[in-house]
């Protein structure tokens, strides 16, 4: 609207100057017409999210210190209390029971004390063992050049369990860089954890000349005075600075109960751990599964190759993450942010940028090589009314609509069954074969296959103009002989998620390390206005999009089932649900 009016204006000026000549009248019918084609604006409140963590207002990006205390579950969050953009940062507070409905309060940090006066960035909550949380953060002390020290704060009143006033003691800062450390490279503490005798460790995520990432430990008997200990926990050449490092123990194969960041390893050989890290040259979230020698404090990944291997937490728009252990339903829950896709010029017009990811309940799949991730139980909750499909086959180049509720807000669980997988393409690129990205960018949902794609288009038009793809693609293994396993390819396509231009939409994928030979596969997909969040195969696969249609929104969203394959693909079973609207921080 605002563009259609500039330019009309301009012409109006044009037509007075010019005088009202034919030829300029009618350049001036063609502009309005052409004008009149331009997608409405993305400013739209219906394209903000309705149940995906934001503040009323303004930036946000790293979720920080996620904790339960006392009946609540905290979290923070790196927020600009002045604008859209990034700057200003203090830490965002937000409380619920629920993990769904959330009240916000006062940030809790903010710049005041020398140690932080030019930053106080991201890092992790720790409880002591009389129950009392510690926050531990990174601190700029210096307003010329980006020095970083961590700080710690406690709770000003145990007794509030909305733990809403912080105290910085003064012996601030608690760990300074130094002997080699790069200190505008040395940042995000994570959660600290018990050793042996009681003491204290925790990481601190750098990088070590040009680019090896490492996570350095620090010791400490008093989680006052901490010491470097002489080899990092990891590091791994190439990879660049490790942002938001976090490291946990997890159960062995197949057991979803989460663990205490300090469990005693000893005489639990069953305990894998997971570390992951932030590359700030990629600006993806990369985690390994492996195993922690508490003697020589080394971790190592069971792949040795597991650096380069790239396990993600998401394959989408997710990063800076954190997981903490859930005390009152033992599980272990990761909150990531996924920023937008637009131009900052539209996050400044709209008022806000950045959500949080629906937090995800997450455990070592029964494999003991990846992770398993499920938004928490508590989601659940929010469903509405739901329609379910029941045995449907969806003939190649077919697709079917899911009527009877709105899908713009939504939350979708399907099962699918390919009756046969003989038809499946060749994968004999062997620069695509390692690439899922690029396998997908090359093979994107409008690209005819064998065995897929087939999947969900969301937020769809009804001319389908507008649809973002989520769906799966099958191919035969082309090097290993003919019984190797087939490979399963997920993406989310967002190319043609908007009219609009000047979108960011990049083709996200991951490979599904499942077992399709029985030929079934599950997708879940949360829908929320502008978020596509989405789970293959129970959750060894996830991606999460940012998309702004600008005809398929509102009531004019619509949701598919499509298959653009050669083979036959039944659902067997469909479940959409409407989702409502929690409370969230006053919006
Ligand atoms: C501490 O918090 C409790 C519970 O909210 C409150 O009743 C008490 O007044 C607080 N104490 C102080 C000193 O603020
Ligand atoms: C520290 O890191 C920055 C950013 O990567 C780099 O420009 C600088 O050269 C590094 N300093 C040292 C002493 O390695
Ligand atoms: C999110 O925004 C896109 C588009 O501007 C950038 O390309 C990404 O790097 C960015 N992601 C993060 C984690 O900052």
């Amino acid at each position: 609207m605002r563009g259609l009016g500039r330019v009309v204006w301009a012409w109006l000026l044009l037509l007075q100057l010019a005088g009202a000549s034919h030829v300029v009248y009618e350049n001036l019918l063609e502009v309005e017409a052409a004008a009149a084609a331009v997608p409405p604006s993305i400013v739209d409140p219906l394209l903000r999210t309705g149940y995906h963590f934001q503040p009323r207002k303004n930036w946000i990006n790293d979720p920080n210190a996620p904790l339960y205390y006392k009946g609540w579950y905290h979290i923070f969050y790196q927020y600009n209390p002045k604008g859209a953009v990034w700057g200003n940062i203090v830490w965002g507070h937000s409380v619920s029971r629920d993990l769904i409905n959330w009240v916000a309060l006062k940030p809790a940090l903010e710049p005041s004390i020398p140690s932080d006066r030019y930053g106080c960035w991201s890092g992790s909550a720790t409880t002591m063992p009389d129950g009392t949380p510690a926050i531990m953060y990174t601190g700029v002390n210096r307003p010329d050049v980006d020095y970083q020290v961590q700080n710690v704060a406690y709770p000003r009143n145990t007794s509030d369990p909305l733990l809403r006033e912080w105290v910085k003691p003064s012996h601030n800062p608690i760990i300074v860089p130094g002997g080699g450390v790069n200190a505008t490279q040395f940042r995000d503490p994570t959660t600290a954890w018990r050793a042996a005798g009681g003491h204290w460790r925790l990481l601190i995520g750098s990088v070590s000349g040009s680019a090896r990432g490492v996570a350095y430990v620090y010791r400490s008997r008093d989680f006052r005075r901490w010491t470097r200990a002489r080899r990092p926990l990891h590091s791994a050449a190439a990879t660049g600075m490790w942002e938001c490092p976090d490291f946990y123990p997890v159960e062995a194969a197949g057991r979803r109960e989460g663990l205490d960041t300090s469990v005693p390893g000893g005489g639990r050989p069953r305990v894998k751990y997971v570390l992951k890290n932030s590359l700030d040259l990629r600006r993806y979230d990369y985690y390994t599964v492996g195993a922690y020698d508490r003697r020589a404090e080394r971790y190592v990944p069971d792949d040795p190759a597991g650096d380069e291997r790239h396990l993600r937490y998401d394959y989408g728009n997710f990063y800076a993450s954190k997981t903490f252990y859930d005390p009152a339903k033992r599980r272990r829950i990761l909150w990531g942010w996924a920023n937008e896709s637009d131009t900052s010029a539209d996050d400044v017009a709209k008022g806000w940028a950045g959500i949080q990811a629906i937090p995800r309940t997450v455990w070592l799949d029964p494999s003991g090589k990846q992770l398993l991730q499920w938004p928490i139980e508590e989601v659940e909750a929010l469903r509405g009314r739901s329609v379910t499909l029941k045995g449907r086959v969806i003939k190649p180049g077919q697709h079917l609509e899911v009527t009877g509720l709105q899908t713009a807000q939504a939350d979708v669980e399907v099962s699918f069954e390919v009756p046969s997988l003989a038809g499946a393409e060749r994968l004999d690129d062997p620069a695509l074969a390692g690439d899922a990205q690029r396998l997908c960018g090359a093979r994107g949902a409008a690209v005819e296959g064998g065995v897929g794609p087939f999947g969900l288009w969301v937020l769809a038009s009804a001319d389908r103009r507008e649809r973002t793809a989520v769906f799966f693609r099958v191919f035969r293994a082309a090097a290993a002989g003919s019984d190797s396993k087939p490979v399963v390819l997920m993406c989310s396509d967002p190319t043609k998620s908007s009219l609009n231009p000047n979108l960011y939409q990049p083709t996200f994928a991951g490979f599904v390390d499942t077992d399709i030979s029985n030929g079934k596969i599950s997708l879940r997909t949360l829908i929320d206005r502008s978020v596509v969040e989405s789970f293959g195969a129970g959750g060894k696969t996830c991606i999460l999009s940012r998309v702004y249609p600008s005809l398929a929104f509102g009531k004019n969203a619509r949701l598919y089932v499509f298959n653009s394959g050669k083979a036959d693909v039944k659902v067997s079973r469909l479940t959409a649900w409407e989702m409502r609207k929690p409370r969230m921080n006053g919006a």
